[in-house]
């Protein structure tokens, strides 16, 4: 018999009901012809999830690169349950993207990682406008969508291991009966 069949471990995750749930989302002005398309993505996620427009929030800032901070200072306010950072960063001609990206990236990471507040990485990096294009509503979806669905689901799980809760899995249930 496989292990995976004789194992029936409790597990745990997050749903997708956003009702009740508190978000916020952190966005960049630069590339905003972007960066728009991927925040009506996430609040259409949100919305459609149930979440309450009285729990959802959004903060403006100049680009990717400040998002860390903002994010951060969203989390430690404790309003939320979750946050979105919305960038766009193109390479350019010189090394600067370079610097961006990494110092975002990392930064969001740090972010979420000291407050225990969970931040989705909505920063898209891309060589050129059109990748950026596909990816805020055209051939490769959404990402500001994904982003929101992902918050839902990081919201909730966050608040059940808070709790400390993990469900017996249905398998082990079926089994008591
Ligand atoms: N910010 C972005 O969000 N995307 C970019 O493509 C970008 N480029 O290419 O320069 C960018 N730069 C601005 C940066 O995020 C800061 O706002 C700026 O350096 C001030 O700190």
């Amino acid at each position: 018999m496989a292990t995976e069949e004789r194992l029936h471990p409790n597990t745990m995750q997050g749903g997708l009901s956003g009702a009740g749930l508190r978000f916020g989302i952190a966005v960049s002005r630069f590339n905003n012809f972007i960066t728009e398309r991927l925040l009506r993505g996430a609040l259409d996620a949100l919305g459609r999830a149930g979440a309450d427009s009285k729990d959802v929030e959004v903060v403006h800032v100049p680009g990717s690169f400040e998002l860390p901070l903002t994010s951060k200072k969203m989390a430690g306010t404790g309003r939320y349950d979750a946050l979105i950072a919305i960038g766009c960063v193109i390479r350019g001609e010189t090394t600067h993207y370079d610097y961006v990206c990494a110092e975002t990236a990392r930064g969001l990471q740090l972010a979420q990682m000291d407050t225990g507040v969970p931040i989705l990485f909505c920063v898209l990096t891309c060589d050129t406008l059109e990748q950026a294009i596909d990816r805020a509503g055209l051939k490769g979806g959404n990402k500001g969508f994904e982003a929101g669905l992902g918050a839902v689901e990081m919201a909730g799980l966050s608040k059940k291991l808070r709790a400390g809760a993990v469900k017996p899995a249905a398998s082990a249930k079926r089994r008591k009966k």
